[in-house]
């Protein structure tokens, strides 16, 4: 847990309230980050909050200004590159229970809970970053649940064995392709990765039980086993860390080095999240200047 000091947040707010008349469409963005890399005191919280998205897969941020958007854009862009492809309709998407949300919907705007999923798993190249900004909480609900792609890995050979935790290392497994570069279609890909970094993981199991029947084809009986398996560990809620977020906290975490989740909400509450989606400014090939 780290907590946004008072200058850090006077930042943030100044930052966002320079860019006067903004819709936050990519100029004011590149403009939002351009001010963020002029000042000192936020280039060293983007570093600490990188350091620990490295080393543990996420951090919780409190006393973050997660009213507003803009200050929310310039909190993130320390970290990250937003990118809204992908993320509702555009740079924040406000989960919130929603009753506009029918059967088939996903899983954001409803009570429901929201088992530990990666997001974006329709896309080529998942975003690698996801914040959650609280803006109201539900003291009921809604508690966020957390574990890292290598605890995960971890207990899955515990659990299954070395020969069927590798099977979910094959690409095989089906989630729909909406991607503006790959086109629209269903792609065949694996849960794990093994990364010089570590594993990384994606998953939906909502999505895989929807596709398996049709797309499924390319899965033996050792993949059938591996995802029952898989599921029975993400079920162990122990394995899992849990917390419940208070407005102006602000949780980031690794899209690909972990997996995330909530409990039911209660119905008729107000909870709400501002969910911002981005990819990482830098890899061992890609440096964003
Ligand atoms: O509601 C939450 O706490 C998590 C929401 C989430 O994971 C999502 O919208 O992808
Ligand atoms: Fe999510």
């Amino acid at each position: 847990m780290m907590e946004i000091s008072e200058s850090q947040a006077e930042e943030l707010i100044a930052t966002a309230t320079r860019q006067d008349g903004w819709g936050l469409d990519e100029d004011a963005c590149l403009a939002i980050r351009r001010d963020v890399r002029r000042s000192s005191d936020l280039e060293m919280l983007g570093r600490e909050i990188r350091g620990a998205l490295n080393s543990q897969g996420w951090i919780r941020l409190q006393k973050a200004p997660t009213h507003s958007e803009g200050a929310l854009i310039a909190l993130f862009s320390t970290t990250a590159t937003p990118s809204p492809f992908g993320n509702g309709a555009g740079l924040i998407y406000s989960v919130t229970p929603s009753p506009d949300e029918g059967v088939g919907s996903d899983l954001s705007r409803t009570t429901a809970a929201f088992p530990l999923h990666t997001d974006s798993t329709f896309l080529r190249a998942p975003h690698e970053i996801i914040a959650l900004g609280c803006v109201e909480a539900d003291p009921e609900g809604g508690d966020s649940l957390f574990l890292t792609a290598q605890t995960l890995s971890d207990a899955m050979v515990e659990h299954a064995g070395t020969q069927i935790s590798n099977a979910l290392r094959d690409p095989v497994f089906p989630f729909h392709l909406r991607d503006p570069l790959h086109g629209t279609g269903v792609q065949l890909v694996p849960l794990i990765e093994d990364t010089p970094a570590g594993p990384t993981a994606r998953y939906r199991r909502d999505v895989l039980e929807r596709l398996m029947p049709t797309y499924g084809s390319a899965c033996e009986a050792i993949h059938h086993d591996a995802l029952k398996l898989l599921a029975e560990v993400l079920d162990d809620m122990s394995l899992c860390q849990r917390f419940k977020l208070q407005p102006g906290d602000l949780l980031i975490t690794h899209n690909l080095r972990s997996v995330h989740g909530r409990t039911p909400i209660r119905p008729g509450s107000k909870r709400r999240l501002q969910r911002i989606k981005g990819y990482e400014p830098e890899a061992y090939n890609f440096r964003m200047v």
